[in-house]
């Protein structure tokens, strides 16, 4: 910490004036949520005038969210900071030169997900126009999940390129990540922890200040900024590790013909006293945009570390092996497929499939990186004939969703359930296997929705993840 940085912070006074830069998922709620404490006079969101986003300029500034799904409570709190002249959407980048703290929401996604390399072009953008106009006192925040080294490396080079200024001596310089999920921004923001890491503690004494005052439950967690981007990605490298693990335990009880779910409610059942196994759920695969790229944040942060890393010789990170465990789980819902359909004497080729669920988490019409798109490629490799229902998710390049489940079910050989959408919990037995119109069809169940003996006993071919008990059951015909 430098005397230069804490003097032009102390004659700069209280934070009044934030900029967030970012107008999505991250950046409206943070940026009404500090419109609408006390401590703060007024907030600029920041939005490029771009022809894809451009848009969201007027609608903001109506009043309006232009965040799809619902999110409780945040079209009113938009509407009465924008009425009460708190907050304000502009694409004039200049203005960030009258502010006192900004903030950077933008994502950082797979510019290809083969090679696992984040996009940091967008970030890259907006960090540069905040160089352009940085003033010395002033606080720069990134929120966006990102590389660790990434706030005192190439964000720092790039804001002092722009500004001429220096780091922690000009201006302040800290990583603050989100942690919100969509359907509950405003409530996260307010109730989670958060982690706060300057690149020296002015700056994050500085973020202290600027996000103590939309806390509600949540508590500030102060350390470097280095160690709140592992943070970051370690919690989700973390809960990808114990999916990874009751994944791969569901496919040791599919060959030991035990069923994984007993198995869990028993390690589960230890608990107290300190211990706990915190073990999850197995499932045809993880999606999402969280849990699939964070590991390779954090395997990237290491690598472009300054320390030694002392690791077994040649082994592979446990983190990337969870990744390709998970990965690997659409894959062996095909296997399953594969030997259902073999059982009655059919192959992939020219069978008919009814995949139901494309989103990647249940109940949701989020369909980032869905492990359903892994288990249709493989399907249609084989020349099967695939059609994907889902209740919630409206479109998806390259892939016809249906709405209507016996249009979809009508006539097919298999059944696969890949998401655990409500809807699936209700599917009957004898009246699904009536609409596909075969003596014995078969049900992959990949994430535990149906009860395998309803349905065996119908004259299904069950297959089931984890389900090594009901897996090789006899096959009944029904007169
Ligand atoms: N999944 C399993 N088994 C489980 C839990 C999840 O197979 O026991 C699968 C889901 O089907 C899905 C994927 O993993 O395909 C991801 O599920 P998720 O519940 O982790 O949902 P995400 O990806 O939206 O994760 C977000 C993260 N939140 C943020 O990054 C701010 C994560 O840190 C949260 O823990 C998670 O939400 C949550 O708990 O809701």
């Amino acid at each position: 910490m430098t005397g230069k940085l804490q003097s032009l912070l102390s004659k700069k006074g209280q934070i009044k004036r934030i900029g967030v830069v970012g107008m999505g998922y991250v950046g409206i709620p943070a940026a009404v949520l500090f419109a609408d404490a006390n401590e703060f006079d007024l907030v600029l969101g920041f939005q490029r005038a771009s022809k894809t986003s451009g848009y969201k300029i007027d609608m903001l500034n109506r009043g309006e969210s232009p965040l799809k799904g619902n999110e409780p409570g945040l079209e009113e709190l938009l509407k009465k900071v924008v009425n009460a002249g708190k907050f304000k959407c502009t694409s004039d980048f200049s203005r960030i030169s009258e502010i006192d703290a900004v903030t950077l929401a933008i994502q950082t996604p797979f510019a290809n997900p083969k090679d696992l390399e984040p996009d940091f072009s967008a970030l890259n953008a907006g960090i540069r126009n905040v160089g352009k106009y940085l003033r010395p006192g002033i606080l720069v925040v990134l929120e966006s999940t990102i590389t660790p080294g990434t706030t005192d490396g190439m964000a720092r080079e790039i804001l002092e390129e722009e500004s001429g200024l220096t780091a922690g001596e000009d201006f302040a310089l800290a990583h603050a990540p989100e942690r919100v999920m969509v359907g509950r921004l405003l409530k996260n923001i307010r109730e989670h922890d958060r982690i706060v890491g300057g690149i020296d503690e002015a700056s994050t004494e500085r973020a202290v200040e600027l996000y103590s005052p939309v806390l509600s439950k949540g508590k500030i967690i102060k350390m470097t900024a280095t160690a709140a981007e592992v943070t970051k990605t370690a919690e989700n490298t973390f809960r990808d590790l114990q999916i990874a693990a009751v994944n791969q335990l569901a496919l040791y009880c599919e060959a030991m013909g035990i069923n994984v779910y007993d198995v869990r409610a028993g390690i589960d059942s230890l608990k107290g006293e300190g211990i706990t196994r915190a073990i999850l759920w197995p499932g045809a695969g993880v999606g999402g945009h969280c849990l699939t790229k964070d590991t390779y944040h954090l395997e990237r942060g290491v690598k472009i570390r300054d320390g030694e890393l002392d690791y077994p010789d040649g082994m592979d990170s446990i983190y990337v092996l969870a990744r390709k465990v998970n990965d690997f789980m659409p894959k062996h819902m095909y296997h399953l497929t594969v030997d259902a359909l073999r059982r009655i004497g059919k192959r992939p080729e020219g069978s008919k499939v009814a995949i139901l669920g494309w989103a990647f988490i249940n109940d949701s019409d989020d369909a980032r990186n869905p492990p359903s798109e892994l288990y249709r490629d493989l399907l249609l490799e084989a020349g099967a004939i695939v059609a994907v229902h889902d209740p919630h998710v409206m479109s998806y390049p390259g892939v016809e969703l249906h709405r209507d489940l016996d249009e979809v079910v009508r006539g097919v050989d298999c059944i696969s359930i890949m998401t655990g959408h409500l809807d699936y919990f209700k599917l009957d037995p004898l009246r699904l296997k009536e609409m596909t119109g075969q003596m014995n069809p078969v049900i992959v169940d990949g994430r535990n929705v149906i009860e395998p003996d309803e349905f065996i006993n119908m004259g299904f071919v069950y297959k089931g993840i984890g389900r090594g008990d009901k897996n090789g059951h006899e096959i009944r015909t029904l007169e």
